[in-house]
């Protein structure tokens, strides 16, 4: 029941958010080098830009910082030379670093698709409004705080789109537990690819594009189905978001 309640305030919250974050580009490469972003979930700037990465269908290397975390300040502040504030983007491939959504989308457009910033997705006052918003649906009045944890030797990995309700649960718990992890955007390409995994509007076998991240997925796993996390640390690989959620919690969470 409670995790239903979770699924359900986080439909909300992709909602308020007019479900930007949900579909991907068919055409943009994945850069050489993962570019990484210091973030944290609920900052209504952070969401801007993780809604641009999937968008783009460009994979990052997320830092976490909630409030009351420290586990990459260091970290953040090396690559920056002095205090800055997240959203924090670097990108290895072009050596260009930036704080605030506005600067980080309109270089991950001009960038990785000759564009300019989508008006949905700029830091306009509106959508710092409604981004501000979908953090508050999830029960949340005040900032996700960081929860004391075990830090993880390598980066997790999580399939995932920004607007799955699935998915944020999760990736609000690697926020809290300040676990390192590559984000794989999986967004939706083409029309056979909406709807829930065992769900889709598409009737008949599910294909997805040819040489797309899905496919590979499918071709690896069997199924197309977000979230997924894989923890080389443990050696372990999960589907059902609830069951990511019991396992973050028990393997990384001090009590
Ligand atoms: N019972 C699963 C449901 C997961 C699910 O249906 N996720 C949706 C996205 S929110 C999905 O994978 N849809 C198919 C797709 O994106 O291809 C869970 O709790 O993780």
């Amino acid at each position: 029941m409670l995790h239903h309640l979770n699924i359900l305030s986080s439909v909300v919250s992709s909602t308020l958010r007019g479900w930007r974050g949900a579909s991907g580009s068919k055409h943009i490469q994945q850069p050489v080098l993962t570019p990484m972003l210091f973030d944290a979930e609920d900052d209504a700037e952070c969401r801007l830009v993780r809604e641009a990465l999937t968008e783009l269908n460009l994979d990052v290397l997320i830092y976490p910082c909630p409030q009351g975390g420290s586990r990459f300040s260091a970290e953040l502040k090396a690559q920056a030379g002095t205090d800055v504030t997240i959203p924090y983007l670097v990108d290895p491939n072009t050596h260009v670093k930036l704080a605030g959504a506005q600067a980080i989308n309109a270089y991950l457009f001009q960038q990785y698709k000759v564009s300019t910033t989508p008006k949905a997705l700029q830091a306009s006052t509106l959508n710092l409004l409604s981004s501000r918003l979908a953090s508050t649906a999830r029960f949340k009045l005040t900032a996700l705080q960081a929860q004391a944890s075990k830090p993880a030797p390598q980066p997790l990995v999580l399939y995932s789109f920004e607007a799955s309700p699935y998915s944020r649960p999760v990736r609000e718990k690697l926020c809290q537990l300040e676990l390192a992890y590559k984000l794989i955007n999986l967004g939706k390409q083409q029309l056979a690819d909406v709807g829930p995994a065992t769900f889709r509007l598409h009737t008949g076998e599910y294909h997805p594009l040819p040489n797309s991240k899905r496919a590979k997925l499918l071709a690896e796993k069997g199924r197309v189905q977000v979230p997924f996390l894989i923890d080389v640390n443990q050696n372990i690989e999960l589907f059902e978001s609830k069951d990511i959620l019991r396992y973050l919690e028990e393997t990384y969470a001090l009590r």
